[in-house]
């Protein structure tokens, strides 16, 4: 039986990538007088590591070893990312990000009818809070978020312990994702994924997602479906939810 519903943050939540972490990301940066800028072709490339402390490492291997070799570089790259999460919020406080399509909707929907909500993501905790309106960061009983684990997305980690926290077996559970390093902790973790695509994933592959989306839908806005089948419905509803559900248990 389908008991609960674990979400990732960015890029499914929101697309908060390219005109969130990115801008934060190179504002830190600039306040740090470093000549470095991530534009949007750039960031594309360093997404395939998750977090942000260990992206900016990633970025320092290829573009800047000299930064590693300094004594401090682990202390300085703490503070860059202490200074980018800042920039961050801002950002968020400013009201930057829309929530994806069918988001809100599904959240309330499945809250009402009992199930329980999880999030597991990549992204610094205070990011989840600042994204979400208080409304629905309410719904949410565990956020597994940041470095609550030490090895980030694609290791299955934060989906484990999410479900450690839950007390439920991945049978039980349906989780979102956006990204081929988020489908693979997902899956890794023995948990069925359903795909909607941000603006950074829409050539990752997704081989063994439930069904890849342009996202969640809403009222006279369907889903685009990329692959797998909606069972002929125009949005993602609980119905849909639990038909998924039942067909990845009829697999496994
Ligand atoms: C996405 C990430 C995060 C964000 C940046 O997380 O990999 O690192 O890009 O946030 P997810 P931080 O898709 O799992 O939500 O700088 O706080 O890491
Ligand atoms: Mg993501």
């Amino acid at each position: 039986m389908l008991e609960a519903l674990i979400f990732d943050v960015d890029g499914t939540l929101a697309d908060t990538e390219r005109d969130g972490h990115r801008p934060a990301f190179n504002a830190a940066f600039a306040e740090a007088g470093l000549a470095w800028r991530w534009d949007e072709a750039l960031y594309g490339e360093l997404l395939a590591v998750t977090g942000g402390k260990e992206r900016m490492r990633f970025f320092c291997e290829r573009h800047d070893p000299a930064f590693l070799r300094q004594a401090d570089a682990d202390l300085r790259i703490k503070a860059l990312h202490e200074a980018k999460t800042r920039h961050y919020l801002k950002l968020l406080a400013a009201g930057g990000i829309p929530l994806q399509p069918g988001v809100a909707r599904l959240l309330r929907e499945a809250h009402g009818a009992g199930l329980r909500l999880a999030i597991a993501t990549t992204t610094t905790p205070e990011n989840v809070t600042a994204l979400l309106p208080a409304e629905l960061m309410a719904l949410f009983e565990i956020v597994g978020a940041g470095d609550t684990v030490a090895r980030k997305k694609p290791a299955p980690d934060i989906y484990s312990w999410v479900l450690q926290q839950l007390g439920l077996q991945a049978s039980a559970c349906l989780v979102f994702e956006d990204s081929a390093n988020g489908l693979k902790a997902s899956l890794g973790a023995g948990l069925p994924t359903v795909v909607t695509e941000s603006e950074y994933t829409q050539d990752h592959d997704f081989s063994g997602a439930l069904a890849v989306l342009s996202d969640l839908g809403e009222p006279g806005r369907p889903s685009a479906v990329r692959s797998g089948t909606m069972h002929g419905r125009a949005l993602v509803d609980l119905d849909l939810l639990r038909i998924w559900h039942q067909e990845a248990i009829n697999k496994s």
